[in-house]
Order: structure tokens, then C-alpha cells, then sequence
């Protein structure tokens, strides 16, 4: 089962939305394998956005990222890391798609409410960066059933 990382970033927390954005994915189908809240420092948020280091808007993002704590969640499902891209939509969000997560819950291209994982590598290192083997759980077959058919699953 493909598996991927989102954080919830403190946009969310700020905003009181953690029920609703959880809800989003759980109702999708994707099943939550593992969750914790964790204050992000400058050193894991260097690691996580070092794509981004030399933006002129990095200082802010750090900022913004340090502001409460986050919640990072794996999430599991056929394909997990496309769809949870898919269903957060655009990173600016106000041009996201109405029905993406970030179309629906935002107005900023910074303070966009979740962060996902963009790939197959992203989202192993990514998870590897956020969560202890031990804190990712074994779902067995939960569910399976109903949320696919034979063949897919
Ligand atoms: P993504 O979150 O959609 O994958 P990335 O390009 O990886 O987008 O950027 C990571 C995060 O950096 C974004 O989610 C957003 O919070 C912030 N960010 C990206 N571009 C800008 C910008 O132009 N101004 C301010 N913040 C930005
Ligand atoms: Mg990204």
C-alpha cells in the first residue's frame, strides 16, 4: 500500500480546521496510519524545504511553519501520493481548484494548510524525516474491502 506524508501546517491549527482537513482525507478513503503533533525548528524545516532555501521568501515560510506545532500524518491508500496531491490542489490558494483542500480553506500561497508529498521519493524520505518506523502502524486489511475491489486492493 503506497504511503505519504501531509502535515498540517499551523495555518490549520490557527484556524481551528484540524477536524474538518482530517475529515477531508479520511473520507476520500485514505486510511491514517500514523499522526503526531511535533514543533518544527529551523533544522528539520532547512531539510524539508531545501528546494527553497534561496526563495526571498523562505525567512517568512520558516516563520510561518514554526508558529504552533504541526501535525504530520501518514496516510495510505493505492496511489496515496498522487491523490493526496490531488485533492490539496494548487499551492497558491487562491488559485487552487474549488474543491481541493487548499481551493476550499485558503486565501494564501504560503498559509496553505497542508503540506503533501510531490513524489514516490519525497514521500519516503519525507516520512522517514517526520516518523520513527515504530510510529507507523500495521492497518492489516481494514477496511479493504469496502474501499476497493478485489483487484485493486
Ligand atoms: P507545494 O507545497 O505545493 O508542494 P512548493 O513549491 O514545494 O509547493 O513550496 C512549499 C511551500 O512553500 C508552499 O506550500 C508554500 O507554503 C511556500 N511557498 C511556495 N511558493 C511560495 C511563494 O511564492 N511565496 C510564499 N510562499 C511560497
Ligand atoms: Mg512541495
Amino acid at each position: 500500500m503506497e504511503k505519504t506524508l501531509v502535515l498540517l501546517k499551523p495555518s490549520t491549527i490557527q484556524r481551528a480546521l484540524i477536524g474538518e482537513i482530517i475529515s477531508r482525507f479520511e473520507k476520500k478513503g485514505l486510511r491514517i496510519s500514523g499522526m503526531k503533533m511535533m514543533q518544527l525548528d529551523d533544522a528539520i524545516l532547512e531539510q524539508h524545504y531545501s528546494h527553497l532555501l534561496n526563495k526571498p521568501f523562505f525567512p517568512s515560510l520558516k516563520a510561518s511553519m514554526k508558529k504552533t506545532p504541526v501535525i504530520a500524518m501518514c496516510l495510505e491508500g493505492v496511489d496515496a501520493i498522487a491523490v493526496v496531491r490531488y485533492i490539496t490542489g494548487y499551492t497558491n490558494g487562491r488559485k487552487a481548484d474549488a474543491g481541493t483542500i487548499r481551493g476550499d480553506y485558503c486565501m494564501s500561497n504560503q498559509q496553505n494548510i497542508v503540506h503533501a508529498s510531490d513524489s514516490p521519493e519525497a514521500a519516503e524520505a519525507e516520512l522517514k524525516r517526520f516518523f520513527k518506523q515504530e510510529e507507523i502502524y500495521d492497518l492489516g486489511d481494514l477496511n479493504m474491502d469496502r474501499l476497493y475491489s478485489v483487484d485493486e486492493a
